[in-house]
């Protein structure tokens, strides 16, 4: 994991106008973050819809997403399910398909034991021979700084997604766990200080569409430079409490259109601006 740092799309996942997988729409948005400078793709996670989509289909995607790369920048893949065999399935398969790393949010809705959550990463990692980033979000509960710690201890989880509302632990994790521990901060709308606190990288949904304003934030935070972070992040802020109270995932595929890259709709109950119209109004206030 330690080689893939810098900003991470959590890639959305296309859906046509009747739900379905649009591939074409996937191919061309891969080739788009890419060519905006984008430093790797982390693939099916929960702004990818992972848990609207049958395994066959979480398949599909990582095969055309990984075709689409062709090893130009690595690509993570989120292979979390409640159940580890599901999940090992989906794990060796992303590494048949040439996925660099896993992913995975601990299983969750029964509220499994610490030790339930530890044997689920150890048989997944045991499973492949893929580094595994362990994934800490509020929807599937957060771990805590001792479960990181033990976690982290599981041959081959090399590092944690950390989206969480407060950010102390991640300078914890790097003294007390080890530097080499790499750490993806996940609140977008704290990039910088996830970035300042000591994190590797940056992994979040809003790198879809204004990829450029934190790979310009990466950039100022590793030259030290923290008033220009302040304000790339006040910009990038604008741009989310925007969003967040508008169905954020389908707005970011509509705004990504606006730029040449149409990523389609949401899968229900998300809701979508279908129509020309709402498309219209949302375009309006954004400007506004
Ligand atoms: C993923 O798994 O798709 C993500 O990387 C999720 C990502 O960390 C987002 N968090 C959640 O969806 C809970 C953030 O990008 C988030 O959307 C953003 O910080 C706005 O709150």
């Amino acid at each position: 994991l330690s080689k893939i740092t810098g900003v991470l799309p959590a890639l959305v996942t296309p859906f046509d106008e009747n739900e379905n997988f649009d591939e074409g729409r996937m191919r061309a948005i891969v080739d788009f973050l890419i060519g905006r400078g984008v430093d790797g793709l982390y693939v099916t996670g929960s702004t990818g819809e992972a848990f609207m989509m049958s395994p066959e289909e979480r398949k599909r995607v990582l095969e055309v997403v990984t075709d689409e790369v062709k090893g130009r920048v690595p690509v993570i893949a989120h292979i979390g399910a409640i159940s580890t065999h599901l999940s090992i399935d989906l794990a060796r398969h992303a590494e048949k398909v040439g996925a660099d790393a896993l992913s995975s949010v601990p299983p969750f809705y029964w509220g499994f034991s610490q030790d339930q959550v530890v044997s689920y990463y150890t048989d997944i990692t045991a499973s492949t021979g893929l580094p595994m980033c362990a994934y800490n979000v509020p929807l599937a509960g957060l771990f805590g700084f001792d479960m990181i710690k033990r976690l982290a201890e599981i041959p081959g989880v090399e590092g944690i997604k950390y989206t969480a509302p407060t950010h102390h632990d991640i300078m914890r994790v790097k003294a007390e766990i080890g530097s080499d521990f790499v750490i993806y901060s996940g609140a977008d709308e704290m990039a910088m200080s996830g970035l300042a606190f000591g994190a590797d990288g940056i992994i979040g949904s809003f790198y879809n569409t204004i990829p450029e304003i934190y790979l310009a934030l990466y950039a100022a935070v590793k030259a030290g430079d923290m008033a220009e972070a302040k304000a790339l992040q006040e910009v990038g802020n604008a741009v989310i409490f925007f969003t967040l109270p508008r169905n954020p995932i389908a707005a970011i595929k509509r705004s990504m259109a606006w730029q040449g890259a149409d990523a389609g709709y949401c899968r229900k109950p998300f809701g979508n601006f279908y129509s020309a119209a709402e498309e219209e109004s949302l375009k309006a206030e954004f400007r506004a």
